[in-house]
């Protein structure tokens, strides 16, 4: 280890059949980030980032025992990279016995937020609690006050519902029922048509969300009658994807069916203007720059865009945000009398300024504004989408802090009118 190379390790979920498999475009941005953060010569004078990458496949066991790889063989990494919230839990839980920072470009998981369970934890992925304030005004907003919950047993989506519970609580909106599964959503489902569920925030990863549309197209839980509010950060056309392979006993037609009208709510990933963040590109111009890489393997010209793509700029400026950290903690370092390249997994006085350099990072990114909250958390805005014939459409932004709702009016329900969060009973006289 005694070249000029500083060395990180960064675990991508890749190819694996469940969870995101966000890596497939993240690992990509990151490549890309490291290629600029080395071509400026004065961020890491002397020095180059070099990133060593394994598969996780979006599985913490596999995780754990990738980033075992990680440490265990040299050189000596400063720092890990990951993604996908089951295995940023696994890694960061233990990354702490190693005094190493874990920065997770792909971890949406509330629980993450915990600074006493992830003490050197942090990411560029804002918390999902994000989009509950924003589901709570557009209920409000439609005047829903009864709402149901479906989700996937997974942490990520158990401490997003513990959080949805308590604003919905404040907000004096009842939950009717709370529906849980592991992989097969059918009783859970179920259930939720024997409770007359008509207003349904569900939370899922993907391959789950195609079981569940499935589902709720046979049980009948769609149409004019229903909306559900779904996770924004699909990939756009994740409803017809993959149905043959993940054995989805619904056509393309009837998955389309039973997706048409539902409500999504997404954190904006992507600097909004077209100014120059701090690589020199605009969020635009890193997109043609990631097209370009990733048309090598995907077909980006017709819209087939691997996954991960939303959050590939969260990737790149996870990368910068080591590069800025790096370059404080070595002008901190000079004053002591040391270097990074002195860091051992038992160095708690780097491990500390790496840290607080991390801490205290601040820079315009092609994600927005990168900085770090007291719990290593983004601050993003929500924006919310509506899916029509097939494609989603915008439908307004929500700034959470200024509580201020950004609305175009361009919400379409079938029949004309907005569904009702209950059976409306009439009276005959
Ligand atoms: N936007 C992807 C989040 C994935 C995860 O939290 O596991």
């Amino acid at each position: 280890n005694g070249s000029n190379q500083l060395h990180i390790g960064g675990i991508f979920p890749i190819a694996g059949k469940g969870g995101w498999q966000g890596g497939q475009a993240c690992m990509p941005a990151a490549y890309l980030a490291l290629e600029d953060v080395n071509k400026r010569k004065d961020l890491l004078p002397g020095f180059e980032l070099t990133l060593h990458n394994n598969d996780s496949e979006c599985e913490p066991g596999l995780g754990a025992s990738v980033m075992y790889d990680l440490l265990y063989h040299k050189p000596q990494k400063l720092m890990l990279l990951a993604g996908c919230s089951t295995v940023c839990t696994t890694v960061a839980e233990a990354a702490k016995m190693w005094n190493l920072v874990v920065l997770c470009y792909g971890a949406s998981s509330p629980a993450l937020s915990d600074r006493s369970r992830f003490p050197t934890l942090f990411r560029t992925h804002p918390s999902a609690t994000v989009h509950n304030p924003t589901r709570i005004k557009l209920m409000q907003k439609f005047g829903w006050s009864k709402i149901a919950i479906l989700q996937q047993a997974e942490e990520v989506f158990i401490s997003t519902v513990e959080d949805l519970e308590n604003r919905c609580k404040e907000a004096g909106i009842e939950i009717v029922t709370r529906q849980s599964f592991l992989s097969d959503p059918t009783d859970a489902v179920r259930n939720l048509r024997r409770q007359d569920a008509r207003i349904i925030v569900g939370l899922f990863y993907v391959v789950a969300a195609r079981r569940v549309l499935c589902e709720m197209y046979k049980q009948q839980l769609y149409g004019r009658s229903y909306v559900s509010f779904f996770i924004g950060w699909y990939e756009d056309n994740w409803f017809e994807q993959n149905l043959q392979s993940e054995n989805i006993s619904c056509t393309r037609d009837e998955m389309r069916r039973a997706a048409e009208g539902h409500l999504t709510t997404e954190a904006i990933m992507w600097n909004q203007n077209n100014e120059k963040t701090v690589s020199g590109m605009s969020s635009e111009d890193f997109r043609i720059r990631l097209n370009k890489v990733l048309s090598k393997t995907y077909d980006i010209e017709n819209q087939r865009y691997p996954e991960g793509y939303q959050e590939a700029p969260l990737a790149y400026d996870a990368v910068w945000s080591v590069a800025f950290a790096f370059n404080k903690t070595m002008e901190r370092l000079k004053t002591k009398k040391k270097s990074l390249k002195d860091f051992t997994y038992t160095d708690k006085d780097i491990a500390d300024e790496i840290y607080a350099a991390m801490n205290s990072t601040q820079f315009l990114g092609v994600s927005g504004w990168v900085a770090f909250s007291s719990q290593g958390d983004r601050i993003a805005l929500t924006q919310i989408e509506q899916m029509v014939n097939g494609t989603y459409y915008k439908l307004g932004y929500y700034d959470t802090l200024a509580d201020n709702l950004t609305w175009f009016n361009k919400e379409q329900w079938i029949g004309g009118k907005v569904p009702q969060d209950r059976t409306i009973v009439r009276r005959v006289l």
